[in-house]
């Protein structure tokens, strides 16, 4: 069975789980929702996800919505298909969910006004806010030089092997590093080196590819 994704391939969330398919040899199938023409907040689209947003799977009577409980599911079903994301022991899955909820709860709730405000509002004809892109650069600076010193002593952020700890991360920090603010990644030197090896994954750079970045 294909599996269904509605969503825009160039936006973050739907491509964390484009991502998660690519790594895991997932086949799919794409449903363009187009976000510029407000395709989101049509009601057929507000049966797949509530809140007006993509992405969105069906896969067939399954449906499902949020980009990381879509991810981890797929990473979940097909654990023994492609690259092994969750973790091989009980203890290192919970350090691939530690860094994961990292994503979430650190690193996203500033990445993503950043994003909307130097990337999404002025493609929009809509003002940014330097102002608060400059309070969440000084907030952002302290959580990259949690992740430079945690990729001191570790290749991938959960360990020596790439999981969805780094996954998570990709699509944003792909939109993050589009921006001058890329300088303050390139600036750390692990994270700089963890970001070109997760870049050069032929997953990675096949997602690129199609989504014309
Ligand atoms: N927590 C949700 C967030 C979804 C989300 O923010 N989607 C964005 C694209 S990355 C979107 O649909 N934006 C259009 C809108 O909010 O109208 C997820 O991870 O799936």
């Amino acid at each position: 069975m294909v599996v269904k994704l509605y969503g825009q391939i160039t936006a973050a969330c739907p491509q964390r789980v484009l991502l998660c398919f690519m790594e895991k040899g997932i086949e799919f199938e794409i449903v363009h929702i187009d976000l510029d023409a407000l395709e989101q907040k049509k009601p057929e689209h507000l049966l797949r996800q509530p809140f007006g947003q993509v992405p969105a799977i069906e896969d067939g009577d399954f449906k499902l919505f949020e980009s990381r409980a879509i991810a981890r599911y797929y990473a979940t079903k097909y654990s023994d298909q492609g690259t092994n994301l969750l973790g091989k022991s009980l203890e290192h899955r919970a350090i691939v969910d530690q860094w994961s909820d990292v994503e979430t709860h650190y690193f996203n709730v500033l990445v993503h006004p950043i994003v909307m405000n130097l990337v999404i509002k002025p493609r929009l004809g809509e003002k940014c806010d330097f102002g608060l892109v400059e309070k969440l650069k000084v907030q952002l600076g302290v959580v990259l030089d949690v992740y430079d010193n945690r990729l001191s002593s570790n290749r991938f952020l959960a360990g020596e092997e790439f999981t969805m700890a780094d996954l998570t991360h990709m699509p944003a920090m792909g939109y993050l590093m589009n921006t001058d603010i890329n300088e303050m990644v390139k600036a750390r030197k692990n994270m700089n080196r963890w970001w070109e090896e997760v870049t050069a994954r032929p997953a990675w750079k096949k997602l690129m590819k199609m989504a014309g970045f």
